[in-house]
């Protein structure tokens, strides 16, 4: 019951809605029945997942955040004079560390990479306050991003990029190393790259952090099905349907799945589906691997990076790495 790929959010095609409806036919047939979780986040989802970024149960960000304003000046050294966002969210961790950093840094170029033109227009709002900043937002995969970005390289100054919030957790392994590869290609020797990632801590800590006690994760991933029913036509009933999160040890992953709690037949018009499910029968909706820190190190290492400093949060294990381009 362990496949071996599951599309990740870099992986999967732009946001038109025969995209959507294409992804959700051939996912929901696959065996085991998947949906990719990029979807997640249509505005609902993306709200519920900033509600679950302050639960006490879902410490990583907080924990990223602490590291961020301890280690800004290290992060944020004088030869930086463009920072990169894969993902900027509202823009709060990129400001934070450029606060840290202080009033003697020069001149900085930001280039904000997301999907959603919400959360660049927020991250933008954001990050304009600080003195001496210019903000360049990239609507676009991180892919075509890092493509952008790769052609309007910089003759002076280095660049950093960061990749954060565990982002990089979603990516199977085959394709966490590709998306590697494609930041190491996008820039020069010498360039920097900060990187966020949870680690492997206690199971029942795994466990509470999604499948909260006050039903937030829960929320967030039902509401996939409802997004499905709002813009597919599809006739998912939500009450019929119980979260899981499914701790996978084997593959160090923490698996949500969306399980069916009766027989039931599903319809999805607008995707040309029609399927029947078992009761326990799930949908598998993320991944969200977890590491150890030397995973980390040698995964960056064999991207062709070289690794200058690791910080962990040792209550709340989570890790921020920094790599140089070698
Ligand atoms: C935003 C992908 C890092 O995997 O922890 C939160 C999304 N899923 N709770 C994660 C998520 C369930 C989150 N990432």
């Amino acid at each position: 019951m362990t496949p071996t790929t599951l599309t990740t959010p870099a992986a999967a095609t732009s946001g038109s809605a025969r995209g959507f409806a294409g992804e959700v036919r051939h996912f929901l047939m696959q065996q085991p029945r998947q949906l990719p979780s990029r979807y997640l986040y249509d505005d609902l989802g993306s709200a519920l997942f900033e509600a679950i970024c302050r639960l006490p149960w879902y410490p990583l960000t907080r924990a990223e955040l602490r590291l961020l304003e301890g280690h800004a000046r290290e992060i944020l050294d004088a030869g930086v004079t463009t920072i990169v966002e894969l993902g900027p969210g509202s823009g709060a961790k990129l400001s934070a560390l450029i606060a840290g950093a202080g009033n003697d840094r020069g001149r900085l170029d930001l280039h904000l990479v997301d999907v959603s033109g919400v959360a660049l227009a927020q991250a933008r709002r954001t990050l304009e306050e600080h003195q001496n900043v210019r903000v360049v937002t990239h609507r676009a995969t991180y892919e075509t991003g890092l493509e952008e970005l790769g052609l309007a390289r910089t003759l002076t100054g280095r660049r950093l990029t960061l990749f954060l919030g565990s982002n990089i957790g979603n990516f199977d392994p085959p394709g966490r190393d590709a998306f590697l590869g494609s930041v190491r290609s996008a820039l020069d020797r010498g360039d920097t790259f900060l990187l966020g990632v949870d680690l492997v801590k206690p199971v029942p800590d795994l466990r509470l952090a999604y499948d909260d006690p006050l039903g937030v994760t829960a929320a967030f991933n039902l509401n996939l099905l409802a997004r499905i029913n709002c813009e597919l036509q599809g006739d998912f009933d939500l009450h019929g349907f119980s979260h899981l999160a499914i701790w996978n040890e084997e593959r160090s992953r923490i698996e949500m799945h969306l399980r069916s709690d009766r027989r039931q037949r599903i319809a999805v018009p607008s995707a040309d589906v029609a399927f029947v499910m078992e009761p326990g029968e799930t949908i598998w909706t993320e991944s969200s691997y977890k590491y150890q820190p030397p995973d980390i190190v040698s995964m960056l290492e064999r991207s062709g990076f070289g690794v200058r400093a690791q910080w962990i949060d040792a209550v709340d294990r989570f890790a921020l790495t920094l790599a140089e381009a070698t």
